[in-house]
């Protein structure tokens, strides 16, 4: 069984669609961020950078283990699974090339965006527009990309799991903000489409459940 600490952002739902697309076991635990409860000291005993998402794994090989950081936990479950992450060779190398891409590109770019435009407690028009600009190149990347290939790293995979939370929720903002960079985006529009109707993604999409 894993017991899994997450809330209702993109880093979360990595892994909500990775246990899903698994069917691996296990139980939520909404961390709620608005109450700052990613500071109580039972959180921080797992997750001491403060942040979700975390799990611990009751059945890991050698026993019980939490981790935090979303690319640790994707390449652990993987691992348990199986899926999604191949064993060896090129094809592995591939998959986690485009997984450390997202952790140290897509993530906190587009992060440090949304923060910025949203967020701020002042308008700081370098800011937004360095972060908007970089992640409208880092989209156009994945955009070139997909259009070599179905999905990020060939198969779908660990790779799809960790850049699909981020990319749905900024794709038409960012594109509409720099369209001389993007330009339609059809290729990942099209990656966008086919990921959304995976059934597990629909559900690991919707974890954790809180009242509006
Ligand atoms: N690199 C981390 C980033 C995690 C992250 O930024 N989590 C955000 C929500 S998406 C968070 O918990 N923020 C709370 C805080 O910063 O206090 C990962 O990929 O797991």
């Amino acid at each position: 069984m894993i017991d899994f600490y997450t809330w209702t952002t993109p880093n979360g739902r990595k892994i909500s669609v990775m246990l899903e697309e698994c069917g691996l076991e296990y139980t939520t635990h909404a961390v709620n961020l608005q109450k700052e409860e990613q500071f109580k000291p039972e959180f921080l005993a797992i997750a001491p950078n403060n942040k979700i998402p975390a799990i611990v794994d009751h059945d890991a090989p050698g026993g019980p283990v939490s981790i935090f950081e979303s690319g640790a936990i994707l390449l652990h479950l993987a691992e348990k699974s199986g899926k999604f992450l191949p064993a060896s060779g090129p094809e592995r190398a591939k998959v986690l090339e485009w997984l450390f891409w997202q952790m140290g590109g897509i993530g906190p770019i587009m992060g440090q965006a949304g923060h910025f435009t949203t967020q701020a407690p002042e308008q700081v028009p370098y800011a937004i527009d360095r972060f908007i600009s970089e992640s409208a190149r880092l989209i156009k990347v994945l955009d070139t990309q997909l259009s070599k290939t179905e999905f990020m790293a060939g198969e779908y995979s660990i790779a799809d799991m960790a850049t699909y939370p981020w990319v749905i929720l900024g794709f038409d903002l960012i594109k509409s903000a720099k369209p001389d960079v993007i330009g339609e985006g059809e290729n990942v529009a099209r990656w966008i489409r086919m990921i959304g109707e995976r059934p597990a993604v629909i559900k690991g999409m919707a974890v954790p459940e809180v009242a509006s």
